[in-house]
């Protein structure tokens, strides 16, 4: 497919075996996760001794260089005393989102978890010194959704024979960094906290083929039905990865998802304001279904422990989308009508939803090589829409009005 990113292509592929695999069966019928990027660069947040930083809030420690020694003293003041795993994980449910995938390490090397591999995590390294991914993997199994995590297994910062780090380090052993330091940590990760979803890996980098393979051996070893992410890298992953925020053109015939930022920025910045809108934000979701992908989209607690506000309004506005929506997005996928700017469309058994972006001002929705016996709105199952017989398609009769702003859609059948 030519119009797709090379990388999803080449780079972040699924593992030849894994389409036809059962283990990605609750992923497929979910569709729409929550991401969390949380750490100690939330208490920067994107400003480094006065200086506003460019970029992603959670590489301000690479594109400031800012030393080891001088970054771990963040640890000390880490202490988000306002966070409450129940909230965060009442807010993913209540927007609809069927799992939640948490930086268990970022590139800063920082660990959310107890680890017996480092002291330099929430639990042993912080004033809060809890184990806030024991608090949230808890919490998930109550509210039931899937609990996942995100771990850096290339860059590590803050490890000597981690990858990305050329400031304070110089000759590495990088091998001896998976085999003494990321197995260890993966099995305290695949053991301590319950059932994993899936482990999320990203910037495979510099990871050869036998040490991706390693690592997804020893993730199976630990717990066989969770999912590996396809950054593990050298297309081994279960499924592929679109680039950050990116939406491929078209339709792929394998499993993919896109990791996305509501605003610009995954960890929390000051300074970011740039929040997409919740119209934006089902539209994207809706086209990514539209192509058989996930959606996983980030927030970025701040150094207290809050999700911003601007975060939770876009994400309640689209738990309000789907509790009227999700049937036509939830265990679908993409939809016979495809390449249509005004319209989406996905489907399940014998259904097909159709996702009117622009409604017509003439409440007729024309669509070709397009059969169907009844037409219902999702936001009004009662009154069914009339179809007419048009050249070779139908046209869907429906009011002048768009029924919703943001989507409406049309069940056809
Ligand atoms: O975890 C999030 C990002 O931190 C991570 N992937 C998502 C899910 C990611 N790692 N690397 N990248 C994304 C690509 C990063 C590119 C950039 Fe930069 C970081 C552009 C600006 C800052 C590297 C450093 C390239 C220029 C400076």
């Amino acid at each position: 497919m030519a119009h797709l990113d090379k990388a999803f292509r080449e780079g972040r592929g699924q593992r030849a075996d894994a389409k036809s695999s059962t283990r990605l069966d609750w992923w497929r019928e979910a569709r729409f996760g929550m991401f969390i990027h949380w750490g100690l660069y939330a208490i920067p947040a994107g400003v480094w001794q006065g200086e506003a930083i460019a970029g992603i809030g959670e590489w301000i420690m690479k594109r400031a260089e800012v030393p080891v020694a001088e970054y771990e003293q963040l640890a000390k003041q880490f202490n988000p005393v306002k966070f409450d795993a129940k909230a965060w994980v009442a807010l993913a449910k209540a927007a609809g989102q069927k799992y939640m995938v948490i930086t268990a390490k970022h590139h800063d090397g920082f660990c959310l978890f107890q680890s017996e591999q480092t002291d330099y995590n929430m639990a042993d390294g912080t004033p809060f010194a809890r184990d806030v991914i024991k608090e949230l993997a808890e919490e998930c199994q109550r509210q039931g959704i899937r609990f996942c995590f995100y771990y850096s297994q290339t860059q590590d910062w803050h490890h000597p024979n981690g990858w990305g780090n050329d400031w304070d380090f110089g000759a590495r052993d990088f091998n001896n960094y998976l085999e003494t330091y990321v197995k260890p940590q993966l099995t305290e990760l695949l053991t301590n906290y319950g059932p994993i979803g899936l482990v999320w890996f990203d910037t495979p980098m510099i990871i050869e083929e036998e040490q991706s393979r390693a690592l997804l051996e020893h993730c199976r070893l630990l717990q066989p039905d969770c999912i590996i992410s396809g950054r593990l890298g050298n297309t081994l992953g279960d499924y592929a990865s679109a680039g950050d925020n990116k939406i491929p053109d078209g339709a792929a015939d394998w499993d993919w998802e896109t990791p996305a930022t509501i605003n610009d920025t995954w960890g929390f910045k000051t300074n970011d304001h740039n929040w997409k809108s919740t119209e934006d934000l089902v539209h994207k979701l809706v086209d990514i279904v539209s192509k058989n992908g996930n959606y996983l989209l980030n927030v970025g607690p701040t150094a207290e422990g809050v999700i911003p506000q601007p975060s939770v309004d876009r994400l309640l506005a689209m738990g309000q989308w789907l509790d009227v929506n999700g049937e036509a997005v939830y265990g679908t996928q993409a939809g016979p009508i495809q390449g249509v700017p005004w319209c989406r469309s996905t489907e399940k058994g014998d259904t097909v939803y159709l996702h009117v972006f622009d409604w017509p001002s003439d409440g007729r929705l024309v669509l070709e090589s397009v059969s169907a016996e009844t037409a219902r709105l999702l936001c009004a199952p009662a009154s069914a829409l009339s179809i007419e017989p048009y050249d070779g398609g139908l046209v869907i009769v429906g009011p002048k009005e768009a029924p919703d702003k943001i989507d409406t859609v049309v069940a056809l059948t």
